[in-house]
């Protein structure tokens, strides 16, 4: 919230104390809609959980990775729900909700039942997952569902979110067996993971750019993604072990913020390593944050995606029109960039490159520039796998 005082008002002396701020209301579901939503997954057969923000800001991610693996039920997180369950999990099928569909469209299209747990429609369209509303919904949330023809839940569980998890546990009886479904589509998603680990393409295929970033990653460490194509991938392939470790603007998603996003991260965590990884327009937005950074002592790595243009808005109209109009640009050079303001810059000249560059960028005591060609020819090959996507039965 900002509130904006006239110059003349703001001077003026206060008379009289602030008045206390009051306790936070805990609010708690009622024992009615708790029943309700354990009948339903007991009766359920193909139950999954859709993993949102809420989870995370609730701090509700150990009651959830309890519930999901008590219960057996297979779980996926939108882009900001990343951490909410470790990626090593074996029920976590990592995120999903790019706008087209992908390997984990193949467990909604299955499911007899979605439990949204935390979930802000704004973040992943539920026509994307649930386009005719036939799948049944569990919305389990600080908040009462949106109304959306995609999504009109069976039951809203209102409240406390770890507190709901807990005790519609407690409530619920599933018979679990094994699920070789679960495990195939966690087989392909670590495939298409691990399929770029030695990848030697040059410019660097996204995918290969994410793998090695996440070598250097602690658990803890922070990655704060700005917003385009680049965005699209980290979502896909940066996996988290922990809530709070991948930062990713959804929804209303503003270019910029990275750089700032770091800045303020390595403020909050001065010992943990932390990456803002950007593509070239949103560098170009907000690279000036990178002289506050060095003032204010916060050495953090910033990693460019440099494809000369706007590559997500590439992207969408090569999907749309198959063709590009007004979407390329020219750039600095980024490693001169970065010394004139006293930072260090790198530039990756092989896929060899990248892993020793980000190890010696995140020794350096200042912040550090990699300029890092990306090849986003992967883009459409993605959205021509989408179109091909084969789900197993
Ligand atoms: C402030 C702002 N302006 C415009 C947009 C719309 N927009 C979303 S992604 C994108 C292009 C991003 O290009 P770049 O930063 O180079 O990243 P890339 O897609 O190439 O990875 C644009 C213009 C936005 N989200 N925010």
């Amino acid at each position: 919230m900002h509130i904006d005082l006239p110059e003349n008002i703001a001077a003026m002396e206060v008379e009289g104390k602030p008045l206390g701020l009051g306790k936070p209301i805990t609010t708690y579901a009622s024992f009615s809609k708790l029943n309700d939503a354990a009948a339903l997954i007991s009766k359920s057969e193909y139950p999954l959980i859709l993993a949102g923000n809420g989870v995370i800001r609730d701090n509700a991610s150990d009651a959830l990775v309890e519930f999901a693996t008590r219960l057996n039920i297979p779980v996926v997180n939108t882009f900001m729900g990343k951490g909410a369950i470790p990626y090593t999990h074996p029920l976590s099928l990592w995120t999903t909700g790019l706008q087209k569909r992908d390997v984990a469209s193949c467990c909604f299209d299955r499911a007899d039942l979605v439990i949204a747990v935390g979930y802000d429609l704004v973040e992943y369209s539920p026509k994307k997952w649930n386009p005719d509303g036939t799948i049944p919904i569990v919305h389990v949330s600080l908040m009462e569902s949106e109304t959306d023809s995609s999504y009109i839940p069976e039951v809203d569980v209102v409240g406390n979110i770890a507190d709901s998890l807990v005790e519609i546990l407690r409530r619920a009886d599933r018979r679990t067996k094994n699920d070789d479904f679960i495990s195939g589509v966690r087989s392909r998603l670590l495939e298409n993971y691990e399929n770029y680990a030695q990848d030697e393409g040059f410019p660097i295929k996204p995918q290969k750019i994410i793998y090695d970033v996440r070598q250097v990653m602690g658990s803890d460490d922070i990655v704060i993604s700005d917003v385009g194509a680049h965005k699209m991938w980290i979502a896909r392939h940066y996996h988290c072990d922990r809530p709070n470790t991948c930062l990713i603007s959804n929804g209303f998603a503003a270019m910029g913020i990275a750089i700032p996003g770091a800045l303020a991260a390595k403020l909050v965590y001065p010992d943990r390593r932390i990456i803002a990884m950007t593509g070239d327009g949103g560098f170009m937005m907000n690279c000036q944050e990178l002289e506050t950074a060095l003032r204010a002592k916060t050495p953090f790595v910033t990693l460019v995606f440099n494809d000369g243009g706007y590559g997500l808005i590439e992207w969408k109209q090569q999907d749309q029109f198959r063709r590009s109009r007004f979407i390329e640009f020219g750039n600095p050079d980024f490693v001169k960039f970065a010394e004139s303001m006293g930072l260090k810059g790198y530039r990756v000249n092989s896929a060899d490159d990248l892993l020793p560059t980000l190890k010696e960028a995140f020794e350096q005591d200042v912040p550090t520039v990699i300029d890092c060609p990306v090849d986003y020819q992967e883009n459409l090959r993605l959205s021509q796998k989408s179109g091909e996507l084969e789900c197993a039965t």
